[in-house]
Parts: structure tokens; sequence; C-alpha cells
């Protein structure tokens, strides 16, 4: 390990008064805390393998140094993060980017480092070497049969694939669309899309869930097959209930109402999960909490309401995990950063007095349900996190101790400067 033990108590040990002092300040004006720690140990955000190389645009990509050469190289990189923070306990792979050819090796791997697998992505928005049938013009939804069997096979491939190291979901995500009015029939694109659907959850094991990813365009930017969260309902509606809406917060047209989405998608029963990101125009991969934290927070807010109203377990009961990858930053700072911006948003929903603002919803006090929102917002919840962490064995300030062990420089030594991961 990169990190030991001690380092994370010796920096933990530095660092334990002045968080005792903060925390203490916390719990004197929310007498609540202590019961909300538990609840911030069990939540856990999956890390995608494809986040921790240095992301490119396709302008260019500046390579940072020391990134994963192979799937194991990813899983010792969150493993890592999982050392310094304990909330990042999950891996999701996106198949052919990641091939766990000797399963058994990786999901040793997987155990010695206490993470597990989480939803398995598949891939039919690229060619790759020696296939077959090209995607150029979508894959589930193709006009050509051919090309949607090899789409579905390649889904049924990756639900075998995810079931041999524990995974428990599948997540499509299709660039299926159309750049040109005319170029596609929108309801023959439809109803291809929905029956190659149909075949994929056939072959889904009784225990698992499947994802369907909605983005209201790119890579097609006149059409996408699985616009909006509407279209991924119907889909999942139609295909039955081991089928949920995955919300990426990237992939709505602007100023969109994410948090209602979500209301409406966990009061149907059909949100399945989210892939966490924060943007400024598109599906820009930002850190989490970086351009739009209050947002975040009211996302977390319906959650916290909704997930409760249902009776559901925040940990488990829905697919959390962070799709973001970027240009400038060191790939294992910025989900340090967010990781912890989402446990935040998180904290600040626990912190909301529901009674109060049910009642001011009542009497239409609207100066008053915002006040109670932005009271939750506004509260500094920093040390909360950090003592929850501290509870779980993790580092009360996890990039500084990131930095000061010199885990980069460490990595580059044992990788190079110019390793290259395969993804985004
Ligand atoms: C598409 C997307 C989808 C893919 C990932 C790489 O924009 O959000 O989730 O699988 O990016
Ligand atoms: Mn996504
Ligand atoms: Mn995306």
């Amino acid at each position: 390990m990169l990190i030991e033990k001690y380092q994370i108590d010796q920096h933990n040990g530095e660092l334990s008064e002045k968080q005792q002092n903060k925390f203490n300040f916390f719990k004197a004006e929310n007498p609540s805390a202590e019961s909300l720690l538990q609840k911030l140990v069990d939540f856990q955000i999956a890390i995608p393998s494809w986040a921790l190389g240095t992301g490119g645009t396709r302008f260019g990509r500046f390579s940072g140094g020391g990134e994963p050469r192979n799937l194991e190289d990813k899983m010792m990189d969150i493993g890592l993060l999982h050392q310094l923070n304990r909330s990042s306990g999950a891996i999701s792979l996106h198949i052919p980017w990641d091939i766990p050819e000797d399963v058994e090796k990786i999901k040793n791997l997987a155990a010695s480092l206490d993470l597990k697998f989480d939803a398995v992505n598949s891939n039919t928005f690229q060619d790759q070497p020696n296939q077959a049938y090209s995607y150029k013009f979508g894959s589930l939804q193709h006009v050509d049969k051919k090309v949607r069997d090899q789409a579905i096979a390649h889904n049924i491939e990756v639900i075998k694939q995810g079931e041999a190291l524990g995974s428990k979901s599948l997540t499509v995500w299709l660039a299926d669309g159309s750049s040109f009015p005319g170029q596609l029939n929108f309801r023959e694109a439809f109803q291809n899309t929905l029956a190659s659907l149909k075949e994929i959850y056939a072959a889904l094991p009784a225990d698992w869930k499947m994802f369907v990813e909605y983005k209201s365009n790119e890579p097609n930017f006149y059409s996408t097959t699985v616009a909006d969260w509407g279209q991924s309902l119907l889909y999942v509606t139609k295909l039955g209930p081991k089928a949920y809406t995955l919300v990426d917060l990237g992939h709505h047209l602007p100023n969109a109402n994410i948090e209602q989405i979500v209301s409406i998608l966990l009061m149907e029963g059909k949100l399945g999960g989210f892939h966490f990101n924060d943007s400024k125009y598109g599906d820009d991969d930002l850190t989490a909490g970086a351009i739009k934290p209050y947002q975040l927070f009211l996302i977390f807010n319906e959650l916290v309401e909704g997930m409760d109203a249902n009776n559901m377990n925040h940990a488990t009961d829905l697919g959390w995990m962070i799709d973001a990858s970027h240009n400038v930053k060191d790939p294992l700072e910025d989900l340090l950063q967010s990781v912890e911006a989402i446990m935040m948003a998180y904290a600040q929903a626990l912190i909301v007095d529901r009674k109060a603002l049910k009642a001011a919803q009542k009497v239409n006090d609207v100066a008053l349900c915002q006040e109670i929102l932005q009271e939750a917002h506004r509260t500094d919840v920093r040390s909360l996190v950090a003592q929850a962490r501290l509870m779980a064995g993790g580092a009360i300030d996890p990039i500084g101790l990131f930095r000061s062990v010199k885990v980069r420089e460490k990595l580059i030594e044992e990788r190079g400067l110019k390793s290259v991961a395969t993804g985004l």
C-alpha cells in the first residue's frame, strides 16, 4: 500500500484537537449530530474506472503521470481513495475499456482493498477492433437487425462478466440518435430500442437491476433515442420491475429542474441511481459540487425526503456513482473533492428541519420555506463529514494527507510519467 495505516493515524493525531473543537461547536448547534454519523459512514459512492486517468477533450489530452495502466492499477487507485475517505468502497467497470481477464485475481484484489463491484457499463457507442458491424448509425436502435443483435450480445456478455465479479446491476447508456432531421424514424427507433432492451432485460439475473441512462444530446445533436427522463421512464416501465432510470447530472437541457425530476422518479419507484458530476454548459463532467453546490443540495434534499417517505435505505437502495473526468487536475484529488462535495450535500439534506418545512408549506409561508432550506445549506457541515470519516478509519484531511505523503510522486515512480489508462 502506498499509504500505511500509521501514516493515517499520525495525520489524524496531528489534526485531532482542531477537529474535536470544530465538531463540538457543530454539535452545540446541531443536537442530532451524533445520530447522523453512522448514516454518513454507511454512505458509499462508487468510482468509475474511467475517471482515474486525466480525461481528455477532443482537442487534446495532457497526461498527469503515474496514471493506471490496467484494471489492477485502477483498483489500487480506488483502494487508495477508500483508505483516505472510507466512502469510496466500490468500482464501476466499463466494458471493454476494462477487461477482467483473471476473475479470481481481480476478486481477490477487490476483497483485499475492501472494494465492491458496482454497476457494470456496456459500450455500444464506439466500434471495437474486429467488430463485425459498425455503430456509426446507432446500436440498439439500428435499422439493421444484425447490428442490434451484436449490441444485444455485447450487453449480455457484460452482464456475464459482472456476474462473475459480484456486480448487481447493468447501466445502459446509448449514443443512439440522429444528427439531422429526416435521418431517423423516431417511432421505429424507439420500438427497435425497446425490443433490444427487452432481450437484454430477459438475460438479467433475478437479483439484478438494469439502469437506463438518458442524455439530451451528444454525440448526436438532432435527436437522442433515450433523450430525457420521460423517455427513459417509458422504457423502464415497459421493461418491468428490474428496470430503473439513471440520472446523470450533466445530461439535461439547460436549466432543467433536476431535483423535481428526482422527486417524481422516486415517487414512482423508478429512480435507479446517479452519475454525479457538475457542469456549466452541457455534459462537462466537472467535479461534483464545483459549479452548482446549491443544486446538489436540493437534489439530496429531495432524495432524503423521498427515500424516508418510502422507507428506503439511503446507502443501499439507490446506485450512487461519480461520472466525472477532466483535463487539468490530479484525478485522485479531483475524486476526493467530488466525494467530499457529495457527502456535504447529503449531510446538509439530513439536517433540514423537515417538520418546520412541512408546516411552512402548509400555510404557504414561502419566505420561511426558503429560510429553512438555506439554513441547512449555509451550515458548515465539514466537521460532521470529517468526524464520520475519522470514525470509519479515514483521514481528517484526505487531500492534505495525499499530498504530504507524496502519493502522486510515488505513482509516477512506479508507473512512469507516460502511463496511459483506457477510457474517455
Ligand atoms: C455518457 C456517459 C455515460 C457513459 C460515460 C462514459 O455521456 O455519461 O454514462 O457510460 O459517460
Ligand atoms: Mn453518465
Ligand atoms: Mn455523460
